[in-house]
């Protein structure tokens, strides 16, 4: 006979999870630093009865769901992904509200358990408040909405399915390859049923993050590839800084002198000035980043996924002799771009590769081009930093005024907008994880939210979060949450007055920014081209009890940091930003343009989109 526990399955689930724990590397920490919710009909009486009998697994209060996901993700990726949260929520669009979270975290492998609350299980009240109805069947709810953007669904119809499901959310949320958003469907009556559940159950359980070795032979081929490799480059990519590998690649590329591009989520993990770093890589790199990929003859991607950012869609690799070796954790990533694929740990692939080349080093021709197109690229940014907008200030001055306030081991975050490409091009990052970029999903919102996540992860840390007035608009409310729990920010609120970003892609489409103003509706054209709008977003902060400080020029701005560094609570510095003067881009980026339309101006951006397209390659 074992011996078992009465609990109601909401108190199983939140005693199972104080009780997970990740390790690698010797090291060990709680899987789990609490939970954060949102409390309705379909959670109050479960989940949320649970967590207040259970005070050593904190609760966090939010005041969006989607957010609090937000937060959550963002701890987990200052933390590698060894430690995420759990989140609460009631049925209905409670829990709906969490799938644009999930899709963040599942685009981005980052892990994070979601606990929707579902509709009866016993169905005996149908339709509850909330319930979406269906003629055909009564097995669904909304939250099978979350099956697509979830790496493991469940619903939890029966107290005693709580032992395997949780056991199978675990492996998926601590296993690098797999991670994402776990989703366990808790039906309301369900949460709140007593189980008499195994005592086991609630043992400590350490979950070992293994380091997975890639194939000895593999190895072999692509260090003999390497070895015959005129015009190498590293793509690096974020599992370079989830597997702390951003030493063994620091070692390893310094000796060989093979240049590494970045891509967003693996901006920091050489620091900027490293000699073989060229900085960021793709549509928004740096002119030497993609001149380099251009004629590489072995691109070796490390922890990247090549999203279109990064491959320039498709464009970036024009060397016909190229060959790609992807290491990656993941086989689904090792085997893209038709790579000789090394499936395995970032840290430990690099050190294999090491030791097998100790001979290897670029030639002396191909280091000078590098260190040129490096030195090029420090006195641009350099200009842009110190350029002085006549009207309002420019974006890049802004980041250079936040860079370089900053200190080393701060964080800069972002997400959406015009700042990421800035960001990617111009931050000069100096700790592997001073460069925080939501890109996979690039969701307007996450900012605030994600700041807020960054900062428990790390308080020792100032966070920049860097946010556009579209995304402010979007989802700022977790400012108040960060001065509930003393978590403090400094955000850097730029007014560009509407989606610059969007409206100069829609400018360079042909289509001159049409819906991306903050304008009047304006009754002589029938359009929103009117006068400006009479919002107040440094009001808006400050009503939401942060402390804000209004600024109309950059030395107005560098002043502002300065206080608002000495706030004890998150401060909010504002400024105006001219949208029209953006920051060059040097690649091309495929978004489609009509292919009928009376504008000459629509005509001319398809002829120069068919122009870039002939460069498109497929690699196999
Ligand atoms: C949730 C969401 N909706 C829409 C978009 C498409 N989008 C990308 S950037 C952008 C505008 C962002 O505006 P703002 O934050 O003011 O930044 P700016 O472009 O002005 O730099 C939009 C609408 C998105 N990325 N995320
Ligand atoms: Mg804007």
């Amino acid at each position: 006979m074992i011996n078992t526990k009465r609990l109601t399955t909401a108190q199983a689930i939140i005693e199972f999870l104080q009780n997970q724990f990740s390790e690698r590397d010797g090291m060990e920490q709680p899987f789990f630093a609490g939970c954060f919710g949102i409390f309705g009909h379909g959670n109050v009486g479960g989940i949320g009865q649970a967590l207040s009998q259970y005070p050593s697994f904190r609760y966090y209060q939010s005041r969006n769901e989607q957010s609090m996901v937000h937060t959550a993700i963002a701890y987990a990726k200052v933390k590698n992904r060894l430690s995420t949260f759990a989140c609460t929520s009631s049925i209905g669009p409670g829990a709906t509200n969490m799938i644009t979270g999930a899709a963040v975290a599942t685009i981005n492998r980052l892990p994070v358990l979601l606990l929707p609350g579902d509709i009866f299980s016993n169905r005996s009240v149908d339709p509850v408040l909330q319930q979406l109805e269906n003629q055909y069947t009564n097995d669904i709810s909304v939250n099978d909405c979350f099956k697509p953007v979830s790496k493991y669904w469940d619903r939890i119809n029966r107290p005693e399915q709580l032992t395997a499901a949780l056991q199978k959310a675990m492996r998926i949320l601590t296993s690098p390859s797999e991670t994402g958003a776990v989703t366990l469907c808790l039906p309301q009556d369900v949460q709140a049923e007593a189980y008499d559940f195994p005592l086991h159950f609630f043992n400590k359980k350490v979950w070992s993050v293994a380091r997975a070795r890639a194939d000895k032979i593999s190895i072999e081929k692509a260090a003999a590839l390497i070895s015959k490799s005129k015009t190498p480059v590293i793509i690096s990519g974020g599992g370079v800084i989830y597997s702390e590998a951003c030493a063994a690649l620091k070692k390893w590329v310094n000796r060989t002198g093979i240049p590494t591009v970045e891509t967003y989520a693996g901006k920091g993990s050489l620091r900027y000035d490293e000699p073989q770093n060229l900085g960021a890589a793709g549509v928004t790199g740096t002119p030497g980043a993609i001149a380099v990929c251009r004629q590489a003859d072995v691109v070796i991607g490390i922890g990247t996924r090549y999203s279109d950012f990064t491959s320039i869609s498709q464009s970036a690799f024009q060397n016909p002799e190229v060959r790609f070796i992807n290491i990656n954790v993941s086989e689904f990533d090792a085997f893209k771009q038709g790579a000789l694929a090394l499936t395995g740990d970032a840290r430990e692939t690099i050190a294999e590769l090491d030791k097998l080349l100790k001979d290897y080093q670029v030639s002396s021709n191909y280091s000078a081009e590098i260190k040129k197109y490096q030195a090029d690229w420090n006195k641009t940014t350099e200009e842009i930093y110190a350029y002085r907008h006549d009207r309002l200030a420019s974006q890049g001055e802004v980041i250079g005024a936040v860079n370089n306030f900053s200190k080393e081991r701060d964080i800069v975050l972002c997400a959406a907008g015009s700042l990421p490409g800035d960001l990617h091009k111009l931050w000069r990052t100096r700790d592997p994880k001073g460069f925080h970029l939501e890109y996979g999903y690039s969701c307007m919102g996450y900012e605030i939210s994600g700041g807020l996540g960054a900062k428990m992860a790390d308080p020792s840390r100032e966070v920049y979060v860097m946010v556009g007035d579209g995304s402010y608009l979007m989802m700022s409310q977790e400012i108040i949450t960060s001065i509930q729990e003393g978590y403090k920010l400094i955000i850097i609120l730029i007014n560009n007055n509407g989606y610059a970003s969007i409206g100069g892609l829609s400018k360079h489409l042909g289509t001159e920014g049409f819906g991306t103003y903050y304008k009047y509706r304006n009754n002589e054209t029938g359009h929103l081209d009117g006068n400006c709008l009479p919002v107040d977003l440094a009001a808006n902060a400050e009503s939401l009890g942060a402390v804000v400080l209004r600024t109309k020029s950059i030395d107005e701005f560098k002043t502002a940091l300065v206080k608002a560094k000495e706030q004890p609570v998150t401060a909010v510095v504002y400024i105006e930003t001219d949208r029209e003067y953006q920051t060059a881009d040097y690649a091309w980026w495929e978004v489609p343009v009509a292919q009928v339309s009376a504008s000459p101006s629509v005509r001319e951006s398809l002829r120069k989109l068919t122009v870039n397209r002939e460069e498109k390659r497929i690699h196999i």
